[in-house]
């Protein structure tokens, strides 16, 4: 099919474009043999209109900070992506965001679709692969990320465009299907970008009307339409995804523009064009099989046995439409950008620092010190401080909370911090509402368009936006989660507040820095880490109640929280008959306990262990230095589920935990009836160095 572009009318090259969209899909599907060939097969002319026509997207530069974004939320369609990658020639990127002259996907890429190592993963994932803007798969999320990508847009534009200057304006446009909006963080996101009236934000939703257990009316049935004019979005409809002129039409509608967000109902029919397996349940989720992939090509009107062909032709095409209008775009923006650099050096310089994640010179500078404190201050409030400390001096810091903001002390409150609302968008404080969910996927979103943003709440519904933190994780990008009310010790509220197997479940996540401080001077130690990551989230998990700021002439520099555990308190020459260990609020049970054990002649240690994650980190010799392997004699103490505390107490050692549901009761009645008293720990010190003997 050696074609060329002179011979083809435009209208031909189009459907020639499109079809090898398709069949790159069929053909790495079949050869995967696993994967979704048929929502691909059917947007295809989607996103053709929308790469070729509209999307303001460099292939030669995926990072260009003005970019258009676009979001594969129904992730399973990924080689819809890995097609538009490879055929638009996107190029790829470094750690540092530097694109380098290779290509972001291959035929050979495609080729090796699903397996091990290859660029092109069951699910698309940022960080492996240049041009996927999130990671996308469990159903939701992706939404759920465009929404925080659309306010980053709004706040970027606020804080940076200058008149004559619109160093941003870029829109987000985002795929999905039947599972994205059935999933609750996709009405909290849609919900939320309603009332933010983010009208830079697109949505197009292939309503296929087809899920994978069949026909998505045996589980929704409502009118999503009216739904999302009930949100406050503007509602288009496209009757057929084939229908080239409708898609430009509803594209151009939108980047007309409109003051509320826009969803696009595009009808399709999956596995468009498969003689058999549209319109049925059968094989959405599964490869054609080598007959239908026969059959599905003639229907195209394509060789029957070719594989992975890319027609003479295809490659041009893309690279004189989408190409050329997305250099033009990001040159005539460069162009822009020289003249800003001169004109507001300040501002280009938080942009170029932005996209490096750097932070700015004097970042740490105004940071508050506490003295000690037998009373002590709660670590959310100690927090609070050391939060607005920094965010006057990062001016890219922005966050909020779930509704939480007055207890989870996320708030901003100095001169200038604002309120990001409808029409106000240079505010830092963001109001989430009730909506942890896209809370979650919304800071995910602000943070991947370089934002450094947070998000707050109490520990225990970290539960309803788990899978965005553990998304973050696997993305290795820096979200920040303030959660407080941290253990039983919130008192009142009860169990259903108080967490109990939160601590355990999310140290089990991979890559996620979880600090859960012990005083006030820890948690500026935590910040600090904290503010320096650029690969990884955090997690601040910090109390209620008010917890003793240490004398710290008198025990070991909270500077220590850099390793992850360090000694605090140590017996006479360094060598202890037991070490007491633990966490957050328990730290200082434990020095009064060391206190206790020192006055009646038995030589303890106390190791603070604020994050497991870093202290796995270090040196094998530095582990054994806080923990010597002599010493079996260990208590440790954190008012939470036990589990993994074995690993650091050991076989001889004693675990002071929780080992059922809190209650509901004042703290103090808690504190004693689980435990948590310098009685106990005094008792358990004392049977472990018997038990150890
Ligand atoms: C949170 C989550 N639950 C379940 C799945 C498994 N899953 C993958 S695709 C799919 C069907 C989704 O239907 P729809 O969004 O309409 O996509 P279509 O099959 O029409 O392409 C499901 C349930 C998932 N990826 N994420
Ligand atoms: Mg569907």
């Amino acid at each position: 099919m050696a074609v060329s572009e002179q011979t083809l009318t435009s209208k031909q090259l189009e459907t020639l474009s499109i079809n090898t969209i398709r069949t790159l899909a069929i053909d790495a599907v079949q050869q995967a043999n696993s994967g979704h060939p048929g929502a691909p097969m059917a947007l295809a002319p989607v996103a053709y209109c929308l790469w070729q026509q509209f999307l303001r997207f460099d292939p030669e530069d995926p990072t260009w900070p003005n970019r258009d974004r676009f979001v594969l939320s129904n992730g399973h369609a990924s080689m819809l992506l890995y097609a538009m990658l490879y055929l638009t020639g996107v190029r790829g990127t470094n750690p540092e965001y530097e694109s380098r002259g290779e290509y972001a996907v291959t035929l050979d890429d495609i080729k090796r679709f699903r397996q091990l190592d290859s660029k092109t993963p069951g699910h698309p994932e940022y960080r492996l692969t240049a041009g996927v803007e999130t990671t996308t798969g469990p159903l939701g999320q992706g939404i759920g990320n465009s929404v925080g990508m659309a306010i980053a847009g709004k706040w970027l534009a606020a804080h940076f465009n200058r008149p004559g200057f619109e160093i941003f304006d870029y829109s987000v446009y985002t795929f999905c299907g039947d599972g994205d909006l059935m999933e609750g963080v996709g009405s909290e996101a849609a919900s939320l970008a309603g009332h933010l009236r983010l009208s830079n934000l697109c949505w197009i939703y292939d309503n296929n009307r087809i899920t994978l257990d069949g026909p998505a009316d045996a589980s929704f049935t409502e009118d999503v339409g009216e739904r999302f004019s009930a949100y406050g979005w503007n509602v288009l409809h496209v009757a057929d995804a084939n229908d080239l002129n409708a898609l430009a039409d509803a594209y151009g509608t939108f980047q007309k523009g409109s003051d509320e967000p826009t969803l696009i109902i595009v009808n399709s029919h999956i596995g468009y064009g498969s003689p058999h397996k549209h319109d049925t349940n059968e094989a959405h989720g599964e490869p054609l099989g080598e007959e239908e992939v026969r059959l599905t090509k003639r229907a195209y009107g394509w060789p029957e046995d070719a594989k992975f062909l890319v027609p003479d032709g295809v490659l041009e095409h893309f690279q004189q439409g989408i190409g050329r209008r997305g250099r033009a775009w990001r040159e005539k923006w460069t162009t822009l950008f020289t003249e800003y650099v001169k004109k507001y050096p300040e501002l280009a310089e938080q942009i170029n620092q932005m996209q490096r994640r750097e932070l700015p010179a004097g970042w740490d500078k105004g940071l508050p010190s506490f003295p000690t404190d037998a009373k002590g201050v709660a670590t959310r409030d100690s927090s609070g401080k050391v939060l607005n400390a920094i965010a006057q001096n990062v001016p890219w810091m922005m966050g909020g909370s779930a509704d939480l903001a007055t207890s989870d002390r996320t708030r901003l409150k100095f001169e200038g911090a604002g309120d990001f609302q409808a029409g106000s968008y240079s505010g830092r404080n963001l109001h989430f509402g009730v909506r942890e969910h896209a809370m979650g996927a919304a800071v995910n979103g602000m943070v991947l368009c370089k934002i450094r943003s947070y998000g707050g709440t109490f520990f225990n519904f970290n539960d309803y936006m788990k899978p965005s933190v553990r998304l973050a994780a696997l993305m290795e990008i820096p979200s920040i989660f303030i959660y407080t009310h941290d253990s039983i010790g919130l008192g009142e509220d009860g169990p259903t507040h108080q967490p109990i197997e939160q601590l355990a479940q999310l140290r089990a996540v991979p890559e996620l820095m979880l600090f859960r401080p012990g005083d006030a001077n820890e948690v500026i130690e935590a910040w600090k880490i904290i503010m320096q990551l650029k690969h990884k989230p955090a997690v601040l998990v910090l109390t209620r109640q008010p917890v003793p700021t240490l004398d710290r002439s008198k025990y070991a520099s909270a500077s220590g929280v850099e390793k992850g555990a360090y000694i605090l308190a140590d017996a006479p020459g360094g060598n202890p008959e037991v070490i007491l260990m633990g966490t957050g609020s328990e730290v200082s049970l434990c020095v009064t306990a060391y206190e206790q054990l020192a006055a009646e002649g038995l030589k303890a240690r106390v190791v603070s262990m604020p994050c497991w994650a870093l202290f796995e980190q270090q040196s094998e010799d530095y582990r054994k230095q806080v923990l010597p392997p002599s010493v079996k004699a260990r208590v440790s103490v954190e008012a939470a589920s036990t589990l993994g505390w074995d690993r650091y107490v050991g076989p001889a050692g004693k675990i002071i935990g929780m080992h059922r549901f809190g209650a509901s009761a004042p703290i103090k009645d808690l504190l004693k009836k689980f435990g948590f008293t310098v009685e106990k720990v005094v008792e358990a010190a004392r049977a472990a160095i018997g038990q150890s003997k």
